[in-house]
């Protein structure tokens, strides 16, 4: 048996084993197999691709928690990211190996009237289903591209993607406990715990302002199936316009809080600059620092890859993507040096959460390397920065990118 064969063999297995699931049962994939490699332009950025079951392959960051990102030519594949081509990222190790979701609890407590114990049937019967088109984006994606660089998983430009969630709005949670007078803040977990006790759990907080606001959803569907194994089945935590950080998977636990969170996930990891910029100078410690929030304005260009060659002289078609935090797109620009910039079209608006997709036609030049730059600018009016700021985390890049073809 080849290894091909031996991994679509094993792939049946899975999927066998995930059509119960679709049922009532999510198992976790704990086999990956080798796929192929890919090199990331930035130093020691050789990944190799690996193939869990129910994802294509992905390039691998680590393997235990597995830590995933998406290559970026599926970017260019349309503007909703498919499940198996979706970004995964854990930070402890005990990852849940099977979920029931006969049995799926999710318990509601701390500062509310009475403490709830939901299934999932009693979840999803709490309020009338809401969806939304919305971007998970990790706070490091990118950090790779930081210089100086900074200690954290070296990542490219594809621990982001873009799905159509569909749950609850998580105030319909918190009414139905009746949140206390004097509530601050909600903590989220979710079923997977560290290794060694020393370890911090992975709990994440919001206000409660942000918490009761029409946004949040306690998802389970995405794109139209349940959300992958992988992505936090059978429950996720959908914070639209917020970093990744806040999507807690397999979501278990809400508890209310009439002080601020203080665990490590909140107080220590995932803080920026306690600044405008959310910046220092580069190889500097923040004085302050606060909990890293939005998503800033940021924009790709997807149909071609840098390095691609492309007919001299001829049309170029290009397409690519923007989004922020929720303030939606106001418009995008092209440029081949940085000074004249023009503006792309604009695609189908699936709602101020989602990818926006765009359309630019030029004419590449004569032959030799060119540059193309794509700048976003937002509902609010905020640009794109023409050079890159720095903090430690390495978080919220949003540079304006610059993608180099050689036309032949
Ligand atoms: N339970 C749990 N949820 C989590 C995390 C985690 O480690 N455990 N990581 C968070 C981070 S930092 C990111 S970027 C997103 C990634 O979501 P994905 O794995 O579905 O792409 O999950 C978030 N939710
Ligand atoms: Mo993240």
């Amino acid at each position: 048996m080849n290894h091909r064969d031996d991994h679509d063999a094993r792939r049946r297995v899975f999927l066998q084993h995930a059509g119960l699931g679709a049922a009532a049962m999510g198992a976790f994939p704990l086999q990956a197999f080798a796929a192929g490699r890919e090199t990331l332009p930035f130093g020691n950025g050789e990944r190799e691709l690996v193939t869990y079951p129910g994802k294509r392959p992905l390039l691998r960051v680590t393997t235990r928690p597995p830590h995933l990102e998406t290559p970026f030519s599926a970017f260019g594949e349309g503007v909703i990211t498919p499940n198996n081509a979706f970004f995964v990222r854990y930070h402890l190790a005990n990852i849940p190996k099977r979920i029931d979701a006969n049995t799926y609890r999710l318990r509601v407590g701390g500062h509310v009237k009475q403490s709830l114990s939901l299934s999932l049937a009693e979840l999803k019967a709490l309020a009338a289903p809401v969806e939304v088109v919305a971007v998970n984006q990790c706070s490091g994606n990118s950090r790779g591209f930081f210089e100086p660089r900074v200690f954290g998983a070296q990542l490219g430009n594809g621990s982001m993607g873009n799905a159509r969630w569909v749950g609850v709005p998580l105030r319909a949670v918190l009414e139905k406990a009746g949140v206390l007078p004097g509530a601050r803040q909600v903590a989220f977990n979710g079923l997977d715990t560290p290794v060694l006790p020393q370890t911090p759990d992975f709990i994440k907080a919001l206000n409660i302002d942000l918490a009761l606001t029409a946004e949040p959803l306690v998802a389970w569907s995405m794109n139209g199936a349940d959300i992958p194994f992988l992505n936090g089945y059978p429950i996720k935590l959908i914070v639209p316009g917020y970093f990744g950080t806040y999507w807690v998977k397999h979501l278990s636990e809400i508890v209310v809080m009439d002080h601020g969170f203080e665990g490590f996930f909140m107080s220590t990891a995932y803080r920026v600059p306690d600044n405008a910029c959310q910046c220092v100078p580069a190889g500097t410690a923040p004085t302050a620092t606060r909990p890293i929030t939005t998503l800033p304005v940021r924009s790709f260009i997807t149909s071609v890859a840098g390095g691609a060659r492309v007919p001299a002289g001829k049309p170029l078609q290009l397409k690519g993507i923007a989004f922020d935090g929720g303030s939606g797109i106001r418009k995008v620009e092209l440029s081949e040096d940085g000074r004249q910039w023009h503006e792309a079209a604009l695609g189908k608006d699936l709602g101020r959460f989602s990818f926006r997709e765009w359309s630019f036609g030029m004419a590449a030049p004569r032959k030799g390397e060119f540059k193309l730059m794509v700048r976003a600018t937002n509902m609010q009016g905020d640009v794109q920065p023409a050079t890159a700021s720095w903090n430690p985390g390495g978080y919220a890049r949003n540079v304006v990118e610059t993608t180099r073809l050689l036309a032949v």
